[in-house]
């Protein structure tokens, strides 16, 4: 019998749907400015390439991720929350929600934890660890669309797979770099590599 596997799952872009709630309210808020269809998206920061399309869009993309409403609205990724349940239900597997806030605090971290608690239940709430620094959270796996995953441990001890976003699905990652295409790929595999 080996040890626990535990798992890290990011929310923005892999459960949850960031860039799809993303473009549509800031096109409903900005009906008359240009943006960025999701086929264009390239590289993780949403403003610094709305910044680059036209300098005042920068602020304009911050203004709809800062708006009360925009965190817990933001749609299930397909078949996201439906896996990490079944993991939460594996044999000796432990999983947790790890995830970022903006430091813009009014509304993201408690919409955080009402998203969680409106897909996964109240009792889930014990799986969600909210950091800026992912580097200092001990886990065998990270799941994450985030490309670079950096912070002050120089030595995380969970390998990152990428999962595929808009932002990165053309970028070319080392040989090292696995990757999950989506919930419908080969999720249970990864995590049974790391069993012992
Ligand atoms: P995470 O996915 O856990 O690494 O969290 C990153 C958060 O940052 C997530 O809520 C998405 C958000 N985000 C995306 N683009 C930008 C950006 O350009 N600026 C800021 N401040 N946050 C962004």
């Amino acid at each position: 019998a080996g040890k626990r596997l535990r798992v890290l799952v990011d929310m923005d872009g892999v459960l949850a749907d960031f860039e799809g709630g993303f473009l549509r309210k800031y096109r409903a808020r900005y009906p008359d400015d240009p943006f960025v269809p999701l086929d264009d998206r390239r590289g993780f920061w949403v403003s610094s390439q709305y910044g680059q399309l036209r300098s005042d869009l920068c602020e304009k993309a911050i203004s709809i991720w800062e708006s009360k409403g925009f965190f817990i609205d933001l749609d299930p990724l397909p078949g996201g929350v439906e896996a990490v349940k079944e993991m939460a239900r594996m044999d000796d597997t432990d999983v947790f929600i790890c995830t970022s806030p903006i430091k813009h605090y009014k509304h993201c971290p408690y919409e955080k934890y009402a998203w969680v608690e409106k897909h996964f239940g109240p009792d889930f709430l014990e799986q969600v660890i909210l950091t800026r620094d992912k580097t200092l959270i001990a886990g065998d796996l990270l799941i994450d669309d985030k490309p670079d995953i950096q912070g002050v441990e120089p030595r995380p001890v969970w390998e990152h797979i990428l999962f595929t976003a808009c932002h990165n699905k053309h970028l070319s990652v080392g040989p090292s770099q696995r990757r999950l295409l989506s919930w419908l790929d080969d999720w249970r595999g990864v995590l049974d590599s790391k069993r012992q």
